[in-house]
């Protein structure tokens, strides 16, 4: 028999304790103020050295939607109509003043370029024009927006992922924090009632924007507050039920989690029944033909699974600090 319920005792103090953990996790203003210099510094180097293109540098990822920590990297995203700049990429960043650490990673789904800048302290990821990034990070910072709750039930949940370390999808093989993210919306889509909405099914409640083009989702934050309001759940009893649902309740075998439609969808209805790496499938909600879910194999998957049932059991004993303890590999 899982555990349906925390004690009432475990309930408050797993509450207070993810409180203070939250409190502890804002990032500082000096790291917030050494990412925006980085932006300026960046894009007065590109602008010098290739004047006339129009190069603007704009922060995505978690700099940009809410959810950022201090050792978080740097997602940044150079958009130019300027269409050379995409394949001067790597050997173009190589000769940036001041900058270090260069590798291009052309394997993944958008080429990147790392850098490294010794002056601020700060690790960075490029690309050229990947605008459905920004589109995608804005989203995000949507539903943050909406309820009070998402922000530190998601930086808690990050934080979590990333002491266990289940938080890399290039080289760890297990989920990036982009898509851990979209599992907890998913997550919060399917309460009853629901905490958050499915935005990409609210169309009317867009606000129009300068260049004329229309957001794909609801984004009228707004009009979109107080949305979850029916549901009473404190923090705690919503981190036990995440860890409830993902480690006992979600059917992996049938259903596929859909952000864009805010419920679940079998993998038989998208044929992706047959695929390979598609134990875990969670839908990108901008391109619902790729799975967030692919990057972790079977093995990463199993891997994954044990790590929820072990959060769930020491969650469900109030036990915040064991639950967040630094995964330390066997020697
Ligand atoms: P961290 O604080 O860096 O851990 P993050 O929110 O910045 O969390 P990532 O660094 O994993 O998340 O990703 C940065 C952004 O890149 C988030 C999203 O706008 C985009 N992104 C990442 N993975 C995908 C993907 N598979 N499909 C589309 N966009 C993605
Ligand atoms: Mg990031």
């Amino acid at each position: 028999q899982i555990q349906s319920k925390l004690s009432e005792e475990d309930e408050r103090r797993l509450t207070t304790d993810m409180r203070e953990l939250y409190d502890r996790l804002q990032p500082t203003s000096m790291v917030e103020a050494n990412r925006q210099k980085l932006v300026r510094k960046l894009e007065k180097l590109l602008n010098d050295r290739w004047p006339g293109h129009d190069i603007r540098v704009h922060l995505f990822g978690s700099s940009g939607n809410l959810l950022c920590s201090d050792d978080s990297d740097v997602d940044i995203c150079i958009v130019t109509p300027w269409k050379e700049l995409e394949d001067k990429l790597q050997p173009a960043y190589q000769r940036l003043d001041g900058m270090e650490k260069v590798v291009c990673v052309s394997s993944a789904k958008v080429p990147i370029v790392k850098i490294w800048d010794p002056e601020l302290n700060l690790a960075c990821d490029l690309n050229v024009n990947n605008t459905l990034a920004l589109e995608n990070t804005r989203m995000i910072k949507t539903y943050v927006e909406i309820d009070d709750r998402v922000r530190p039930l998601a930086m808690i949940v990050k934080h979590w992922t990333r002491r266990r370390v289940i938080n890399d999808a290039a080289f760890g093989g297990t989920l990036s924090s982009y898509t851990w993210i979209c599992m907890i919306i998913a997550f919060l889509q399917l309460r009853q009632p629901a905490v958050v909405p499915a935005l990409h099914q609210r169309p009317h409640l867009r606000l129009p924007k300068k260049n004329g083009e229309l957001a794909a989702f609801a984004d009228d934050v707004e009009k979109l507050r107080g949305y979850g309001d029916k549901n009473k759940a404190t923090l705690g009893e919503l981190l036990f039920q995440f860890f409830r649902f993902y480690a006992h309740e979600f059917d992996y075998s049938t259903y596929v989690l859909s952000v864009r439609l805010g419920k679940l969808v079998t993998k038989k209805d998208k044929k992706w029944h047959l695929a390979l790496h598609n134990q875990l499938c969670i839908e990108e909600p901008f391109n619902i033909n790729r799975n967030l879910g692919n990057t972790a194999d079977d093995t990463a998957f199993r891997g994954l699974q044990l790590e929820l049932r072990r959060a769930f059991d020491l969650i469900a004993k109030g036990n915040l600090d064991e639950c967040c303890e630094q995964f330390v590999f066997p020697k």
